[in-house]
């Protein structure tokens, strides 16, 4: 099969198309990663070339050793993907010690891997330890989530507890949470280190002052997390518009009263008693 007839390649390629018109991915900004399932990189293997030079990731990757991800180019334009996937992803091979790869499909012009490439790899390599169905990493540029992290406290239970309030369906949909990383330089090891800290436990997390990384087991699900926290978080904006307080919310027994009908078990770090009603203080 031709690696653009997959249905893995479409679902990647419409995801991107989806984060576009969301407004998520200005210029270049954002990238997408999928850790490729052993029977999919069979059914393309006729594409595959496996002449390419080997590079260094720039972080170590051990459990991802021998691995195949689609990625999104480096400096590429989400909103070109639809028309020319072919020019804008690409498909690499992690080697056997986890430290370089090699594009074996994809940026036919010419480009490397996405800048984020540690990040994305640290964290699907994070995730796969954690639950190995996880094979999504996606990272963009969301504006009201950027907007809050100038306001609220950067930190990871305040940034959950405000989100978690503006939306029922929050808790449900990500009940570990959200970390927050402080600004960092982007595209190196140290951000993708304290990236992955979070992702070793939360699903979501917000880089101050820059974008939002989300992991998940499918496209479906890991875009609908992205788009649940954003919603939320732009509710929380028109809240913050109008006033600094709330005249009523949802309250933390609220919050636990879901964990039965719903099966989950919301992380009560971010259930803690407000001593203040002003939004953002604990
Ligand atoms: O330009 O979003 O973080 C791609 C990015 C870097
Ligand atoms: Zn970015």
């Amino acid at each position: 099969m031709r690696v653009l007839d997959s249905e893995f390649a479409k679902g990647f390629c419409r995801m991107c198309v989806d984060g576009f018109y969301q407004g998520w991915h200005e210029r270049n900004g954002g990238n997408l990663s999928y850790r490729i399932k052993d029977e999919e990189i069979a059914s393309v293997k006729e594409e595959l070339k496996e002449d390419g030079e080997w590079k260094e990731i720039g972080t170590s990757v051990p459990a991802l050793a021998g691995e195949y991800f689609m990625v999104t180019g480096s400096g590429k334009y989400f909103r070109n993907v639809e028309i020319d996937p072919a020019a804008n992803i690409c498909i690499i091979k992690v080697d056997d010690k986890g430290e370089n790869y090699q594009i074996q499909w994809g940026l036919v012009n010419g480009g490397r891997p996405t800048s984020e490439l540690p990040s994305h790899l640290m964290n699907l390599e994070v995730c796969k330890k954690r639950n190995p169905e996880i094979r999504v990493v996606y990272h963009c540029h969301p504006a009201n989530t950027i907007a809050l992290t100038f306001v609220l406290p950067l930190d990871g239970d305040v940034f959950t507890r405000e989100i978690w309030e503006m939306a029922t369906e929050c808790p449900v949909v990500f009940p570990d949470g959200i970390g927050v990383v402080p600004w960092m330089v982007p595209g190196g090891r140290e951000i993708a280190v304290a990236t992955s800290e979070i992702m070793k436990k939360q699903d979501v997390a917000i880089w101050a002052h820059h974008g939002m990384f989300a992991c998940g087991t499918d496209f479906d699900i890991t875009f609908g997390l992205m788009h649940t926290v954003e919603k939320a978080a732009e509710v929380l904006v028109k809240v913050m518009s109008m006033t600094d307080r709330k005249r009523q919310t949802i309250e933390p027994d609220m919050f636990r009263a879901l964990n039965g009908p719903f099966g989950i078990k919301v992380n009560e770090n971010c259930l803690y008693e407000k001593k203040s009603d002003k939004i953002g203080e604990k």
